[in-house]
């Protein structure tokens, strides 16, 4: 049932010929993967595709030789917009004189989708990666290098190398495709999960650094000041792996990492676990941010000290029968 790809979708696909791929705000792994494999299935197809992505792309997404076709737009308009890995429009990134009148087509995998597009294929999937993998048979397609290497960046990437709750059978079944067209994907998945920049990892030790337990370690807490991030290149990246060095220590419950992004501004992350009973998001709501159940963050100006009572407050929250 998964693998159903709604009819009406293939027949935009079908009776349409110029197609324009969209994505939303700072691409991730799957929104550039997803959006590189359906663009190639549809120029297989003969069918005419352009992208419009918001760049720069992240460093270790960087390498995929499509990506030189990205916003390289004719001016034309197209027959249909193909809206990837977006569970909203708002929070696409619209080429200028986007044509609310010309027909969307909308591809997706998050749950809160409510099918904004005016062909939907929105199935609760491990990433948007993963539907795309069904149109390669669907639409006869036999993908190249780069095709499967872009699925494979769209699923591994969203599943957190196979690591989420949200990985099933489906999702094996999907990269096992993969796998029969290409043997080995190791050096793709380093890339993707291990390498990073001499200051990026020079950062993660020094947030390793950092962290400091409370309330008998239940509370984890990473501060990454505004000189050590200078020190090593000045950029930080709200979601890579420093966010998780707290939750990673065993027993801890709720994971606090603050980077000073400007001389007394903090992007604060939260992490917890899927048992914690803590909802996250609730709290980074409060302060104007948003997330998941298991993972959030927002903008930060006052002191530390505050922000710790408020973190141990809500931590307090949590009920007594879960843990
Ligand atoms: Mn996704």
């Amino acid at each position: 049932m998964k693998r159903v790809i709604p009819s009406d979708v293939l027949e935009m696909i079908d009776k349409n010929q110029r197609f324009l791929l969209i994505s939303h705000r700072k691409p991730d792994g799957d929104a550039v993967g997803s959006t590189i494999a359906l663009g190639k299935i549809l120029k297989q197809c003969g069918k005419e595709v352009e992208y419009y992505l918001d760049l720069p792309l992240e460093e270790r997404l960087d390498f995929f030789e499509e990506s030189n076709f990205f916003n390289k737009l004719s001016g034309k308009a197209p027959d249909v917009y193909v809206s990837l890995d977006c569970s909203t429009l708002d929070y696409a990134h619209k080429p200028p004189n986007f044509d609310e009148k010309i027909p969307i087509l909308v591809i997706d995998h998050h749950i809160s989708n409510s099918g904004y597009g005016d062909a939907n294929d929105i199935r609760h999937l491990s990433a948007t990666g993963e539907l795309i993998e069904g149109y390669l048979s669907k639409l006869g397609v036999e993908p190249d290098e780069e095709i499967l290497d872009a699925l494979y960046t769209a699923i591994s990437t969203d599943t957190g190398s196979f690591q989420f709750s949200n990985v099933g059978a489906n999702t094996h079944y999907s990269v096992a495709h993969l796998y029969e067209k290409k043997s080995d994907f190791s050096h793709l998945a380093k890339r993707l999960h291990l390498v990073k920049s001499y200051n990026q990892m020079k950062l993660l030790g020094e947030a390793i650094h950092s962290l400091r337990l409370e309330e008998e370690g239940l509370i984890a807490y990473v501060v990454l000041d505004y000189e050590t991030i200078e020190t090593f290149g000045g950029y930080v990246n709200i979601t890579d792996d420093i966010a998780n060095i707290g939750s990673n220590v065993r027993d801890c419950v709720l994971a606090v990492t603050l980077k000073e992004k400007e001389p007394g501004w903090y992007k604060v992350s939260l992490r917890t676990g899927s048992k914690s009973g803590l909802n996250v998001a609730e709290f980074a709501k409060k302060h104007g941010g948003g997330g998941h159940l298991q993972a959030a963050g927002f903008d930060y100006r006052d002191s530390i000290e505050d922000l710790k009572k408020q973190v141990y407050a809500f931590y307090q929250t949590r009920s007594l029968n879960e843990k």
